[in-house]
């Protein structure tokens, strides 16, 4: 006679529980991993938790029930010789409740938390230390003038110091554009006749690299961005005249 694998199933069962319990709280370790960013701003890290936050629950989601699919059309399949009718069962209404309400209670949940989330990633310093970048977009790059000196960095990358909230007023030439460096902030367009406003608070040192994310002609591909985040010291040494 045919044997039933049934602990290995069961096995297989808990094991799946585990694997989506595991994803939600391991997230944080997997965070360069499971997300597009290591973030280097206090916005893009408050994106990056949503982020995380999303994926964690829809994963668990997609983990417990593709898996109990998966262990009922195993524990449940035709055998063979068997050709006996299974149980017919019509509807159930305490089960088709529970399958409607919890989904619109999870969804409550992340559209509240993301709610809750999204001041953190789009808070534009009001901080009078804030240091003011005016960015000019055309076809196809990208031009930084410090507000305080009316001045350009010495090059093409805009150079922020690190902890210090930077403002964005941005605005374009010509046609649409959009200032996108997913490691610091959230992607703003440049509409022709409006100032639009991004920012963020850089928290580490590096280069960071973006791209026009808006598709704005033949030359799109081309319109990278870098920012430069420097120390501190570095900042006040060699860059501080943009700025003061
Ligand atoms: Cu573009």
């Amino acid at each position: 006679m045919y044997v039933r694998p049934r602990r290995q199933l069961r096995g297989a069962a808990i094991l799946l529980l585990a694997a989506g319990l595991l994803l939600v709280t391991a997230v944080p370790a997997l965070a360069d991993t499971a997300t597009p960013n290591n973030p280097a701003a206090t916005n893009a890290a408050a994106i990056d938790t949503l982020w995380r936050a999303v994926l964690g629950v829809t994963v668990t989601i997609f983990v417990l029930v593709g898996g109990w699919l998966l262990y009922t059309s195993i524990r449940f399949r035709e055998r063979p010789g068997d050709t006996s009718e299974p149980p017919q069962i019509h509807g159930s209404t305490r089960l088709e409740i529970a399958w409607t309400v919890v989904p619109v209670l999870i969804l409550i949940g992340l559209a509240g938390y993301v709610a809750y989330k999204l001041p953190a990633a789009e808070n534009i310093s009001s901080s009078p230390n804030a240091i003011k970048v005016h960015v000019t977009a055309q076809q196809f790059t990208f031009s930084y003038t410090y507000e305080a000196t009316g001045e350009p960095p010495p090059g093409s990358a805009l150079i922020v110091p690190v902890n210090v909230p930077v403002v964005i007023d941005l605005t374009t030439k010509d046609v649409n554009h959009d200032w996108w460096v997913p490691a610091l902030a959230p992607k703003v367009d440049a509409i022709p006749g409006q100032t639009n406003h991004t920012g963020f608070t850089p928290t580490r040192t590096g280069t960071f690299s973006g791209q026009c994310a808006e598709f704005c002609g033949p030359g799109h591909a081309g319109m990278t961005i870098t920012v430069q985040v420097v120390s501190t010291a570095a900042w006040n040494t060699k860059y501080g005249s943009l700025h003061n």
